[in-house]
Order: C-alpha cells, then structure tokens, then sequence
C-alpha cells in the first residue's frame, strides 16, 4: 500500500451529471501518464462532499471496473451522515477496495468519543481496512498524538492521510506508529513530509504531476535531497499557479489539454471563465507540454 496515489477527479458534464468516459480516461492517464502506484477515490478532490450516495456508489463502481487490479485502490466512505459511510463502507468492500478511509466527521464540533465511535462503526461493519482522513484546514477537527494512539489501537485502522503543515507532530506520529502508513496530504510538501519518513502521498495534483512527486519520493528515499529539491521547487510553482487560477478547475482543464474529458467541477464550485481556461493553457504549456514524463523510470 506504499507509494504516490492521486486523489481522483471526478469528470461531471455541464449539468453536473458524471461523465463516465471522461472518468475511465481520468483514470487511464493516471496510470499510463502519471505512474501513480494508487487511486484515493473519493476524496475532497473527487468532490464527494457535494455527490448522492448513488453517485458515489457509481464512481466507485467505475474506476473499480477500470482499474481492476492494474493499481492500489482507497474509498473514502467517510460522511457526516454514519449511516452513509457504514453502506459505503459495504458496498466498496465488496466491490474489491484495498482499503477504506474516512474523513473525521465534521461541521458539528464532535468530541473524541463521537470521533472514535465514528470510526469503530465503520471498521466493524465490514471486514476491510481504515485509513483515518485528517484534514483539518477544512475539518476543524485536529487529533493529538494520544488520539491517534487511541484510533490505532484497533488493529484495523492502519494508516492515516495527513493533511496538515504540522510536521512535529507528524514527526512524533511516524516515532510512536513504526507500523501504521502514513500519507503525506499536502503535495507542495512532499519533500519534507518524506524526510520525515512518511510510506507515501495521496494528492490532486498528481493527476498532472504524479511523475515529479515519484521522483521527489524516490529521491529522498535515496537521500538526494538536492535533486529531490530541484523537483519541488519546480513542482511548487505549478501548484501555486495553480492555486491562484482555481484548483480542481486547473487541474481538470490541463487534464483537458493532454486530451483527457475532465469535464466541469460541481456546483456550487464555479465554471470556468474564459480567464482561468487561458490561464491554465499557459500553466500547461509552462510545465507539462514537452516535458512528458511518461517514459522517465520511476
Ligand atoms: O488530498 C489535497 N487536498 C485538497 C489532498 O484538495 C483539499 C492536496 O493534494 C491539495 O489539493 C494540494 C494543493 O494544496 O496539496
């Protein structure tokens, strides 16, 4: 379950129905493009948050159906709704997910015994692994190290997404749980989250730039840190291009120059304007056009 995994876009049509060639296609340039070892699916770059049960059931049965067992595949079931999570919980084991993943719950300020029953709900519903989602720029919710001890103490719960710029604590994390993966969640810190020793990274924007965050990944591994930082520096200014023109819309509109139908974000997330689509044609052209990757050894 080690290595870099993309959080997946999802393709929707302008009426913000899925669109499932455009996602087998998201899905293959991951694979054959981007190199990725995994796909996150489900995730907040998925726009799953704003999707029905039955268009999450859907996209999981989808990219299931695509992938087969080419790569490692994640579900974040996770929702406010437990009862939700727990159907999803089944349905994606069923389908063959390698492993769950749930997003803490959020929006109504839950305590750690709410949290922890949360998670203890979902695992025992299914016979399937859980790797926390922690994600508290938009969650609110931030764990301790002594609550993610408690979390881990359920054999079951194997890892943790960590969506966070706190790399003490992701430092006293990786001490304390020799043996629980953990995913680096910010992709514009890669490089000090593998320092650090993290197993691995689930991001959006290696559904464009998966090769450069291998090569980050693997040269740290082999304590290159020097050219792992070249990379980052590189890769840095692309995300925060892409940052500044609208993320998940960047990401899909660059996606649609490499001729992938990534189609339009969900509202209430905006439609691109004219600008943002000049704007990211310019991005691609400065980053990814010509500096194909796909035959680099990673
Ligand atoms: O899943 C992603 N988080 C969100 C992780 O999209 C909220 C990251 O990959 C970021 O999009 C990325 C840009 O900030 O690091």
């Amino acid at each position: 379950m080690k290595g870099i995994y993309s959080a997946l876009l999802v393709s929707f049509d302008e009426n913000g129905n899925i669109n499932e060639k455009g996602l087998r296609q998201i899905v293959r340039h991951n694979i054959e493009v981007c190199k990725v070892d995994g796909l996150y699916v489900g995730g907040s770059t998925g726009e799953n948050f704003m999707l029905s049960t039955d268009e999450k059931k859907r996209i999981f049965e989808i990219v299931k159906d695509e992938v087969k067992d080419e790569v490692k595949l994640i579900a974040q079931v996770g929702s406010v709704n437990l009862k939700e999570a727990v159907e999803l919980a089944k349905f994606v084991t069923k389908l063959g997910y390698d492993s769950l993943s749930a997003v803490t719950p959020f929006y109504y300020k839950f305590d750690f015994e709410e949290i922890k029953n949360y998670y203890e709900t979902i695992v025992n519903s299914v016979n399937n692994k859980m790797i926390i989602y922690s994600i508290p720029f938009l969650t609110g919710v931030n764990m301790s190290l002594e609550q993610f001890a408690e979390l881990f103490e359920n054999e079951k719960i194997i890892g943790v997404k960590f969506t966070a710029a706190d790399f003490y604590l992701l430092e006293r994390m990786r001490k304390r749980f020799p043996d629980k993966l953990i995913y680096a969640g910010f992709d514009e810190m890669l490089l000090p989250a593998t320092v650090l020793g993290v197993d691995g990274a689930i991001g959006s924007t290696f559904n464009v730039n998966g090769v450069r965050a291998k090569q980050i990944f693997n040269l740290i591994n082999e304590g290159k840190v020097k050219d792992a930082l070249e990379i980052q520096h590189t890769t840095n200014d692309l995300i925060t291009d892409i940052l500044s023109n609208g993320l998940y819309q960047t990401i899909k509109l660059i996606l649609q120059e490499q001729g992938v139908d990534a189609g339009y974000c969900r509202q209430p997330m905006k439609i691109s304007t004219k600008e943002m689509i000049e704007r990211a044609k310019y991005i691609y052209n400065k980053y990814i056009l010509e500096k194909d990757t796909s035959n680099v050894l990673v």
